[in-house]
């Protein structure tokens, strides 16, 4: 199986992360990366290659071209305006209801206003070569779909930063750029077919269903803690299920704490049943392992085994499959946890 990856990742690399009101070392890291890459360098079924450079307009398709232009500036303006600091954090969000009766709200000219213009919340810092980080992890995910789109049955994209909590204009939830849906954008334009997004991050890809929240040619499938207690909170219910010509088109499954490994495989069952009846011509998958049972910022209950499992159901598609890394944060399952479902989604063994 080939395997995207290129160390520009590693130019994301905040201090802090300001999550459940304590300042605290990030739970999204550049060591993730790299214990997913030893993981899978220790494996012969894995080949990796290095992405090419796509340029800004497949992310120009899927994103306001003004957020694109602030994550390539603002930290820079930042530092101008502030004095040197490593990580850039909002200090002020701009609630639509802060205006309310007021007339609409136009993007501010002042730095610290635009930071929270842009950005939806606290854990996510800009750092001096994050953008550059982030059009790395683009790159991977375009690469991945082009080497499915020129034969391959299935390719992982080992994308960092992860991109499934970005919208259309905000950022957040670790996510600059929506990576998997630049490239469910992108295939189903260039191709002019169906595609299939299946989100199994722990945390809805509430950025991922805005994106294509009223389209009829990509589908948005998400398996993820309820809302009701879960990040990102507002998102991700049962009863969003599209707007316009896409509705239908959106499936949420919002799952209960602790969920075990049948209960969560009979969900993705139905879930891939939905992505059958879509018959789309490609399958991109959000792969979050942050519903392992060891994650420490969620409260699902899937073992390392199951993981294996869960690809396996997913192989059953058939279809040609993009796999693009999400979340997961347990860093001493995340390697075996990551290799285990793509064995399963290739129908090879994960032995030795
Ligand atoms: N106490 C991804 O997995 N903090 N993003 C959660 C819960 C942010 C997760 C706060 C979690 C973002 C890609
Ligand atoms: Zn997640």
């Amino acid at each position: 199986m080939k395997v995207v990856y290129t160390l520009r990742h590693r130019l994301h690399h905040p201090e802090h992360e300001i999550e459940a009101s304590r300042f605290q070392p990030p739970f999204e890291h550049p060591g993730r990366a790299e214990i997913i890459q030893a993981a899978l360098a220790a494996d012969a079924l894995f080949d990796f290659v290095a992405p090419d450079d796509w340029g800004t307009a497949p992310i120009e398709a899927v994103h306001d071209s003004g957020l694109i232009r602030f994550l390539e500036t603002a930290w820079a303006e930042y530092q101008r305006h502030h004095g040197r600091t490593h990580d850039v954090v909002p200090d002020l969000f701009a609630m639509s209801a802060l205006r309310d009766g007021m007339g609409p709200a136009v993007e501010p000219r002042s730095i610290s206003a635009r930071l929270g213009w842009w950005c939806f919340e606290t854990t996510t810092p800009l750092t001096a070569t994050t953008y550059e980080a982030a059009r790395s992890a683009v790159d991977t995910a375009l690469t991945t779909a082009n080497a499915v789109l020129a034969g391959e049955q299935v390719a992982y994209g080992l994308c960092r930063p992860p991109g499934h909590h970005a919208s259309r204009s905000l950022y957040g939830g670790y996510c600059f750029f929506n990576n998997a849906a630049v490239v469910a954008h992108h295939v189903a334009t260039t191709t002019g077919t169906k595609v299939s997004v299946l989100d199994v991050d722990y945390h809805h890809g509430n950025g991922t269903q805005q994106i294509f929240y009223d389209r009829d040619d990509v589908q948005f499938v998400s398996l993820h803690g309820d809302p009701a207690r879960a990040y990102p909170y507002h998102t991700g219910f049962a009863d969003e299920t599209g707007a316009g010509r896409g509705v239908g088109s959106t499936i949420n499954v919002p799952l209960a704490a602790g969920v075990r490994p049948d209960h969560y495989l009979e969900r993705l069952t139905e879930a891939c049943d939905a992505i059958r009846a879509f018959d789309p011509s490609m399958l991109v998958v959000s792969l979050g392992v942050d519903t392992h049972e060891a994650d420490p910022i969620s409260d699902l209950a899937l073992t390392t085994e199951s993981f294996e499992w869960c690809g396996a159901l997913v192989r059953e598609l058939g279809l040609p499959t993009v796999v693009l890394q999400e979340g997961g944060y347990a860093d001493d399952a995340l390697g075996e946890n990551v290799r285990r479902w793509l064995h399963g989604v290739a129908g090879t063994t994960a032995d030795a």
